[in-house]
């Protein structure tokens, strides 16, 4: 039997791994609407994309299925073989799945004209049919209820100037270099690109962010349908950390460090929100305990590189990483 990926058009984290696979030519069967509702009752944690194995048994969390595909599939690997480099995409697919997923919802749900858009697609492709009125019926219940959690994940009208100054500036790197080449670690894709391109395909699609990409960051837009599927690109690692992965390091730095930091920081002391600044700009969310394991992870990672490696890694990294991370 051949893998499953039950996941939704919508989803970020599923065009991530859907176009991962794509890349690492490993067969699969991409299912979505009503069969992906049965699939989340097959993991613990209800959250898509969900992963059918060959031998039958269910996995979901991309980062780790990603490894675990790592493990058991030799030929187009996505983690770089330089362990400097694959310590950085890690970083950088932690950083777009946790923070860049952000702009991926407040985008969709802050403005009245994502709201109506998107429930009414998302309804859709869930539904595949089924008539207008009960599509339309179900895309106001989801509707009410994303914009219901916004709080929940920091997607707030008074969030998101950080929210989308750090976009910007992810966009803005990003589109100075895929006019030069599509991927940040030579000619082959890793795991961080399929990180960022699963958040930012969304905003290639939902309507303000679309405009707004198509104005500002043309190349980028474009950019995402290339990376939805390479399945026939070959390529090489190349040795260093590139202009783009350096920026994209940086930016991170500024938001995604003082964000973990100060998430963390509540946690221990025992308290229900945090506050930051960052960019400039204020930013005020509830613990959220999944990014104090994505930081505990990151701490490890930085502390397995073996010294050569540390010192590449920690010269790119510069204070604000290395102020959380040691
Ligand atoms: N860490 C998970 C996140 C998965 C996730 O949050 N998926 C969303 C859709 S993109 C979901 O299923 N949310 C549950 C819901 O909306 O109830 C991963 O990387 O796979």
């Amino acid at each position: 039997m051949t893998y499953r990926l039950y996941g939704a058009l919508g989803s970020p984290y599923s065009q991530k791994l859907r176009a991962l696979l794509r890349y690492r030519r490993i067969a699969h069967l991409w299912i979505d609407g009503a069969a992906t509702r049965e699939a989340l009752g097959q993991v613990r944690a209800p959250v898509i994309p969900v992963l059918q194995y060959p031998d039958g048994h269910y996995d979901n969390d991309s980062t780790p299925v990603i490894y675990d595909l790592e493990a058991r599939h030799a030929e187009r690997r996505v983690v770089p073989d330089d362990p400097g480099q694959a310590f950085i995409a890690h970083l950088l697919e932690d950083f777009a799945d946790e923070w860049l997923t952000k702009a991926m919802f407040g985008y969709r749900w802050l403005a009245e004209v994502d709201q109506v858009q998107m429930s009414r697609w998302l309804a859709f492709d869930n539904m595949k049919g089924g008539g207008l009125d009960k599509s339309q019926h179900f895309a106001e219940q989801f509707r009410a209820r994303q914009v219901s959690r916004m709080a929940l994940v920091g997607c707030t009208a008074e969030n998101f100037p950080l929210i989308e100054a750090s976009t910007r500036a992810v966009l803005a790197a990003l589109e100075a270099h895929v006019v030069n080449r599509h991927c940040l670690f030579g000619t082959r894709p890793s795991l961080a690109e399929f990180g960022i391109f699963g958040q930012l395909s969304q905003l290639g699609t939902d309507p303000t962010p679309q405009a707004m990409m198509r104005a500002d960051y043309p190349y980028t837009y474009r950019w995402l349908a290339h990376i939805d599927d390479m399945s026939g690109v070959e390529g090489e690692w190349e040795p260093g950390f590139a202009l783009v992965v350096a920026e994209l390091v940086r930016i991170a730095g500024q938001v995604y460090v003082p964000f973990l930091r100060a998430n963390e920081a509540a946690a221990e002391a025992g308290a229900e929100t945090f506050r930051m600044e960052a960019m400039g700009h204020p930013y005020e969310q509830g613990v959220f305990k999944y990014q104090i394991k994505c930081l505990r992870e990151l701490r490890a990672r930085h502390a397995a590189l073996p010294p050569e490696a540390r010192a590449e890694v920690d010269a790119l990294l510069g204070d604000d990483w290395l102020g959380l991370l040691t």
